[in-house]
């Protein structure tokens, strides 16, 4: 009941609130079992860390509601990295000394980067639900660290299924390309250019801009340039609704193409009418019973709809739990170890780890926005 108590009054602040209420509990000598989730909690991507902070919540509910692990209750402490790079390692090193046993973060690629290292170095276990950029487990891998771990896809396969979904699907031959010169959106923009010239589709543009500008109208005009046939968008949510809305109100009618990062229920919110018709990669996390069930159990407990990376953070947490559970200590490099060594049953169906920390299976598929929705494209009729 304590621990219940810290999970919900935690969901409500910012920060380490949870740590506060905490008392005397430590990370792995204490009575609670203490584990870090760190995204952004404010800003215009708050939705996006509180989507990973609620699904986690949801797990380590179930969990502490049977007895916890290890004998000890699960207590989840919450840090705000503002989606910032600069905020990186020092909110890493904010979660070191909150004596966390691991790591559910980041969201954002640019800043789960800086932040692996910290961890990385005192073999705490990070596992990402959300950050797609290859680097971060290609970086793993060549510095040798064997505690870092991605539960979602990677860019670049990503970025193979839009192409293909373009050049074999849609049968287009021409695509501009805007990004928002991040490490997420203009890796994902690069890896999709890279596999749709492997596909002999024409980049008519490949453009960046800030990821603070909301203003996107002195850009559109380069659009036109070279006469594509589709556009498509490496960003987030935040930019890509209004970056959506503005291109079809200044009369572009060609189809908008994005990525996981603006698949979200906000952009059908800010773009409005003007999404219908744009496609998305993502995997199909919405049709297996046991992903409904989750979907029903999540939007009952915060009465808030999911987002597309709330299964992705409960699945990671789940991954995480089991692992200690198996290793039957809080000891990094062991839990790794375990996390590396079984088929996790999940509710998005197995999953297992291969030696960068990448899932072996990443299914990317194709969405469309019909009638205000996303459905899977083989759905559209
Ligand atoms: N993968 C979507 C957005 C998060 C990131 O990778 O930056």
């Amino acid at each position: 009941m304590r621990s219940s108590s810290i999970l919900i009054l935690a969901a409500l602040c910012t920060c380490t609130f949870a740590f506060a209420f905490a008392g005397c509990s430590g990370g792995s000598s204490g009575d609670t079992i203490r584990v870090g989730v760190a995204g952004p909690m404010t800003g215009d991507q708050a939705r996006n860390g509180e989507e990973l902070w609620l699904g986690a919540s949801l797990a380590a509910e179930e969990w502490n509601a049977k007895g916890g692990l290890l004998g000890k209750q699960i207590e989840l402490i919450r840090k705000d990295d503002q989606a910032l790079e600069t905020e990186a390692k020092k909110v890493a090193n904010e979660l070191i000394d909150a004596e966390v046993i691991a790591v559910i973060g980041h969201y954002n690629s640019g800043v789960t980067y800086p932040a692996m290292s910290e961890y990385a170095k005192r073999k705490i276990p990070m596992l990402t639900p959300a950050a797609t950029n290859p680097k971060i487990t290609d970086g793993a891998l060549e510095a040798g660290y064997k505690t870092v771990f991605r539960v979602c896809g990677r860019d670049d396969v990503q970025g193979r299924t839009a192409a293909e979904f373009v050049a074999n699907e849609l049968k287009l031959t021409r695509v501009a390309i805007f990004h928002d010169k991040t490490a997420y959106g203009e890796g994902l923009a690069k890896d999709f250019k890279l596999a749709l010239e492997q596909l002999h589709v024409k980049v008519t543009l490949f453009e960046g801009f800030d990821n603070k500008d909301r203003n996107f109208r002195p850009f559109l005009p380069k659009l036109r340039e070279g006469d594509p046939q589709l556009w498509f968008f490496g960003g987030i949510h935040n930019q890509g609704g209004p970056l959506a809305r503005q291109a079809k109100e200044s009369g572009i009618t060609i189809p908008f193409m994005s990525g996981d990062g603006v698949f979200h229920p906000e952009f059908l919110k800010k773009a409005g009418d003007k999404a219908e018709g744009a496609y998305f990669t993502f995997p199909d996390t919405e049709s297996m019973p046991a992903a409904k069930a989750f979907t029903k159990r999540y939007e009952e407990r915060f009465k808030k709809q999911k987002g597309p990376y709330s299964v992705y953070s409960y699945v990671t947490a789940n991954i995480l739990f089991e692992s200690i559970a198996k290793a039957g200590t809080v000891d990094g490099l062991k839990v790794s170890e375990a996390i590396r060594g079984m088929e996790h049953q999940t509710v998005i169906g197995p999953i297992s780890f291969d030696e960068k920390g990448d899932v072996t299976r990443s299914i990317y598929t194709t969405w469309v926005v019909r009638n205000g929705k996303f459905i899977l494209t083989s759905e559209d009729k």
